[in-house]
Order: C-alpha cells, then sequence, then structure tokens
C-alpha cells in the first residue's frame, strides 16, 4: 500500500518538477491529485516520463480528506488560505514557500543536514522546504561544520531566472530575442534589463538596506544548521535560466585545510565534489540542470583570514532548491511517521 499524495501548483516551474521527481525516485504512491487555481483546471499535466498524465482539478472545490501528503509550491498567498484547510483535515502539508519557514512551530528541513528536526511536523501539520539559495548553501557547509565549527560565511549569489518563475525565464528569452532583432528590451518582471546584464536585487527591499532574499539566507541558515553561525549575503540575478550559483567564503572555529574539505565534501550525502584545478575542472551552473546533487567547486584556502576557505556551489534551483528536497522530506515523513504496510 503506498500514499495518497497532492500537488499543489501542479502547472507551475516548481509543481511540474515535483511531479518528474517523484516519478523519477519512484514514489511510493498509490494515488497522485495535481490541483491549482481555477484557470488551470482540467489542464492535463505530465507525471515525469511515465507517459501518465493527470488532471488538473480547482483548488478552490478540492477535498482534503483522505490524502497522506500535500507538496505545495503555489506562493505565500494561496498557501496561507489552503494549509490550514488541508493540514486540519489531516493531509500534512511540505510548503515551499516562505510563508511558515520562520513558525517556531513548523520545522524547516533539509534532509541532508536537519533530518531530526520532522519530529516537530505535528504542531501543525506542515513543514517547510527551504529558499533555493539557503538549500544549496546549508548542503555544503554541513559536512564543513561537522568538521571544524563554521563562525562566519560571507556569501555572494548568481541567481537564475526561473528563480522568479516562468514569467522571469520568459524575460530572459523575450528581452534577448528582441535585442538580437533591434527592438526594446522593455523590464516587466525585474526591475531592470535581465538580458546581458546582472542585477543586485532579489525580492522586496528592507530597512537596513539588504533585500528579503538575502535576509532569508541569514535566518534560514540558522534555523537549520545551527543559530550561532553569523552568514552575510548578496543576492544577485544573473542571466541563466536554471542554475543557481553561489561563491561562499567560510570561516572557521578551527583549522582546517582545502585538502581536508575536499576530502569531508567528496563523501558528503547529496555533494558531488567536481574540482580539478585546471581549465574547465569545475562546474557551471548549464550543467547541472536536471540534476539532484549541489556540485562544488574551487574549493581553497583563504589566506586573509584564521582557518578560512572559499568555495563555489552550484545546484538546480528547481530541484535541490524546490521540488527534490520537498520529495526528500516526503520520503523521510514516510519513512520515520507515516509508514505503510
Ligand atoms: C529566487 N530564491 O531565486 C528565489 C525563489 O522564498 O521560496 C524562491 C523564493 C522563496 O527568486
Amino acid at each position: 500500500m503506498g500514499y495518497r499524495v497532492v500537488v499543489a501548483g501542479a502547472t507551475g516551474n516548481v509543481g511540474r518538477e515535483m511531479l518528474n521527481i517523484l516519478a523519477e525516485r519512484e514514489f511510493p504512491a498509490d494515488e497522485i491529485a495535481c490541483v491549482a487555481s481555477s484557470r488551470s483546471q482540467g489542464l492535463m499535466v505530465d507525471y515525469g516520463d511515465t507517459g501518465k498524465q493527470i488532471k488538473c482539478q480547482n483548488i478552490e472545490h478540492f477535498d482534503w480528506n483522505g490524502w497522506d501528503m500535500a507538496l505545495f509550491a503555489i506562493g505565500s498567498e494561496g498557501t496561507a488560505v489552503y494549509a490550514p484547510i488541508a493540514a486540519a483535515a489531516g493531509c500534512v502539508v511540505i510548503d515551499n514557500s516562505s510563508l511558515y519557514r520562520m513558525d517556531p512551530d513548523v520545522p524547516l528541513i533539509v534532509p541532508e543536514v536537519n533530518p531530526e528536526a520532522i519530529d516537530g511536523y505535528k504542531v501543525r501539520n506542515i513543514i517547510a522546504n527551504p529558499n533555493c539559495s539557503t538549500a544549496q548553501m546549508v548542503v555544503a557547509l554541513k559536512p564543513l561544520h561537522d568538521a571544524a565549527v563554521i563562525k562566519r560565511v560571507v556569501v555572494s549569489t548568481y541567481q537564475s531566472v526561473s528563480g522568479a518563475g516562468k514569467a522571469g525565464m520568459d524575460e530572459l528569452f523575450e528581452q534577448s530575442r528582441n535585442i538580437f532583432v533591434g527592438d526594446p528590451a522593455e523590464p516587466k518582471k525585474f526591475t531592470k534589463q535581465i538580458a546581458f546584464n546582472v542585477i543586485p536585487h532579489i525580492d522586496s527591499f528592507l530597512d537596513d538596506g539588504s533585500t528579503k532574499e538575502e535576509w532569508k539566507m541569514v535566518v534560514e541558515t540558522k534555523k537549520i544548521l545551527d543559530k550561532k553561525i553569523k552568514v552575510t549575503a548578496t543576492c544577485v540575478r544573473v542571466p541563466v535560466f536554471v542554475g543557481h550559483s553561489e561563491a561562499i567564503n567560510i570561516e572557521f572555529e578551527n583549522e582546517i585545510s582545502a585538502e581536508e574539505a575536499q576530502t569531508i565534501l567528496r563523501e558528503a550525502p547529496g555533494i558531488m565534489l567536481v574540482d580539478k584545478r585546471e581549465d574547465g575542472g569545475y562546474i557551471t551552473p548549464i550543467e547541472c540542470v536536471g540534476d539532484f546533487a549541489t556540485y562544488i567547486s574551487r574549493v581553497r584556502e583563504d589566506p586573509t583570514v584564521e582557518n578560512g576557505l572559499n568555495l563555489w556551489c552550484v545546484s538546480d534551483n528547481l530541484r535541490k532548491g524546490a521540488a527534490l528536497n520537498a520529495v526528500q522530506i516526503a520520503e523521510l515523513l514516510g519513512r520515520r511517521h507515516l509508514q505503510k504496510a
């Protein structure tokens, strides 16, 4: 006997990846329901490349009773309405929005990092999935923190337009085409031209001059990994369709060499170390698309601080940053709490 699983937001970038990954990982589902806004009602969505298609139902009229878990990718506004209804009906919500991440009664989970925290889900029947840029970073930091205790992290991100949804991808495509044919490249979704440019602004501005995306990397890392770690972030949108990259500078309590870090990272869960110290001996975002791994390259010592390392971290933001992490949480929930005979 398997699970009855709902994918909410099944027609969006992340929802589609959730279906692909459930299929790829052969998630033990007896039944999968796809729900979305009334606009998508009746649309057929692919269940990965199994050849099976599922008809989208209107979330407004969906009966959540009898469903074991729901993977939500509908944004904070929709989540605020439907997650409490699903949770009250006994369906455990695994939510990809930022709505519940910092709620003390909702565990924020990256299975390679803090699987034990999932036990707290029973308070609200809700589990939160972190922001994409946080998820890949904590996968990289965890084994190094265990080895040498991280004190401070300085991270600069290079985030793909798919983090801003399909509209972000369409804007990069249209602006690039318009520039080639000499038409105007007006920004719509982004605040400035994204084609052939970079924009040091993701999500809204906060009073201290940072952005909400940067704030998320700080507070989510503390909640998932260790509240004592200091993090400062600069988040930048780049003209890449899929795959977020991060240049991470780490200061440790204890000594750790680049070679030791490479050995640790080579064995760590969820990580692929590609670090040849030669032309092309590192990973770029287009090479990580469609993969499960968080890739690490360019591991080297930072001689400007005591016990410092630099590294380059790349991952598919729609997968480890969203859909894959949500499916891994579903697998963990099944193993630890919702076992089926
Ligand atoms: C981006 N990281 O790249 C964002 C997308 O809090 O879940 C995900 C936002 C979030 O624009």
